[in-house]
């Protein structure tokens, strides 16, 4: 595959961004080659700058759920466009996105828009603690939350996938309100709410670990975390930045039945543009300024471009008949084929789904559903792996520690390719 244009332009970026990307798990690094630059995508494919085309199941780290430049979406960007970007002043389209999310999300009763999803989470936790007027913050090893300070303790994702959970520049004054339990383990919870009885402002968790490769809750452990939530006195947070909307038109809180006190939204949110969003009960939210004292702010927030696009993603979300059934069974499709690949080649490994996240861990364990054994994967049999999928026009996430995001736009022609180049690549690792 000739990727001559790619290698010029990655290494000219590098010259002037470090690491030559904007957001570190781009730059292919566990994965032992260039990455790959983009000219263009339409549907589930897209075409890199020396014309080599793949079938795309990263969607964007998850925001393209409808498949890429899709014709509602981009008609509503068009539309707003040319009536201006961003006014920094109310617009009726914010209010339209709002209602359109209290309406979906069950939990939420008002919502502040922000442009990112580790704002979001940042912003709830502030407002967590004002709320509650405790300091303290638990959060699960592995899961990432964003790149806040105070989330980047132990964090999933591009952290761990480079080996860096713990980020220098964090202060120690910062890291010691965060404490870290393990996930799936509600004993390791209640220890850390007994051992720091009446400081503990919030549970943070990700509904489904997205962050460590996929990671479902086990039976009772959303339960179990409202349930201890309400005993301590704590905050239950749900961060739906990669499950809200996904699992359901309500998100993970909808898919397991479990309302937290607040939630952090992102991703399909912006469909595709920069947005975040948290919410909640609006006894918490009224904190926020101007009514209340806890202060976030925020110069592009809502505006009406991404606003637009968002509105056009969640109204497709609402008005497709059949929308979570179809993608329901194209996830299921390709579980099952990653599955027989790993019989038909006596390869050891694991696959875990939920909807239409899934990982496919190389792994000698039996089951994934702790960190730990996320951990011991082996990474350089999934950077095998992952190049010759590239090779054989397959564009997964870059890390073993990521999932694979199926969506509306893929088809059984698309999952079906997916899981022949899969064979072919584990014959060859
Ligand atoms: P952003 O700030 O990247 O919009 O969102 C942070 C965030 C918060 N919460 C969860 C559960 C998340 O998964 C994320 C971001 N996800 C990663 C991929 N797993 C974004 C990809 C990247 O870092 O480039």
């Amino acid at each position: 595959m000739n990727q001559e244009k790619s290698r010029e332009a990655f290494n000219r970026a590098a010259k002037v961004i470090p690491g030559g990307v904007n957001s570190p798990v781009r730059a292919f690094k566990s994965v032992g080659i260039n990455p790959v630059v983009i000219d263009y995508a339409k549907g589930t494919t897209i075409t890199d700058i020396d014309g080599n085309q793949y079938i795309d199941f990263v969607s964007s780290w998850g925001p393209l759920i409808l498949g890429h430049a899709n014709e509602s979406i981009l008609e509503a960007i068009r539309e707003t466009a040319v009536k201006g970007t961003s006014f920094g002043a109310p617009t009726i389209l914010e209010t339209e996105m709002a209602e359109l999310i209290v309406q979906m999300v069950p939990s939420v009763d008002k919502v502040r828009m922000v442009n990112s999803g580790t704002e979001a989470t940042m912003s709830v936790l502030r407002l967590a603690r004002g709320y509650t007027k405790k300091d303290l913050v638990i959060k699960f090893t592995g899961n990432y939350h964003g790149h806040a300070d105070s989330f980047l303790i132990k964090a999933g994702s591009g952290a761990i996938t480079l080996g860096l959970p713990d980020s220098p520049g964090v202060t120690k004054a910062t890291a010691k309100d965060t404490l870290l339990a393990d996930y799936n383990e509600l004993d390791s919870v209640e220890l850390l709410l007994k051992k720091h009885q009446g400081e503990v402002a919030a549970i943070i968790v990700e509904p489904v670990a997205g962050n460590m490769g996929v990671v479902p809750p086990e039976k009772g452990f959303l339960e179990g975390l409202r349930k201890l939530a309400d005993n301590y006195g704590a905050l239950l947070i749900f961060d739906e930045v990669i499950t809200g909307f996904r699992l359901a038109k309500g998100g993970a809180q909808e898919y397991y039945g479990v309302h937290p006190d607040l939630t952090t939204l992102g991703k399909i949110i912006g469909g595709g543009l920069p947005v975040g969003a948290y919410g909640g009960k609006a006894e918490i939210m009224d904190l926020l300024a101007p009514d209340g004292p806890v202060y976030q702010a925020g110069t592009l927030s809502g505006n009406p471009l991404a606003m637009a696009a968002g509105l056009a993603m969640l109204k497709a979300l609402n008005e497709t008949p059949g929308f979570y059934e179809a993608l329901e069974s194209k996830a299921a499709r390709l579980e099952n084929g990653l599955r027989e690949n790993l019989e038909k080649t006596a390869t050891p490994g694991v696959v875990n789904r939920v909807g239409s996240l899934l990982t496919l861990f190389f792994t000698q364990k039996e089951q994934v559903t702790s960190y730990d054994e996320a951990m011991a994967s082996d990474t350089e049999k999934f950077a095998n792996y992952f190049r010759h999928s590239l090779e054989n026009g397959i564009y997964l996430a870059p890390s073993q520690f990521e999932a694979m995001f199926v969506s509306y736009a893929h088809t059984d022609e698309d999952i079906d390719k997916c899981i022949a180049a899969s064979l072919e690549a584990m014959q060859k690792i």
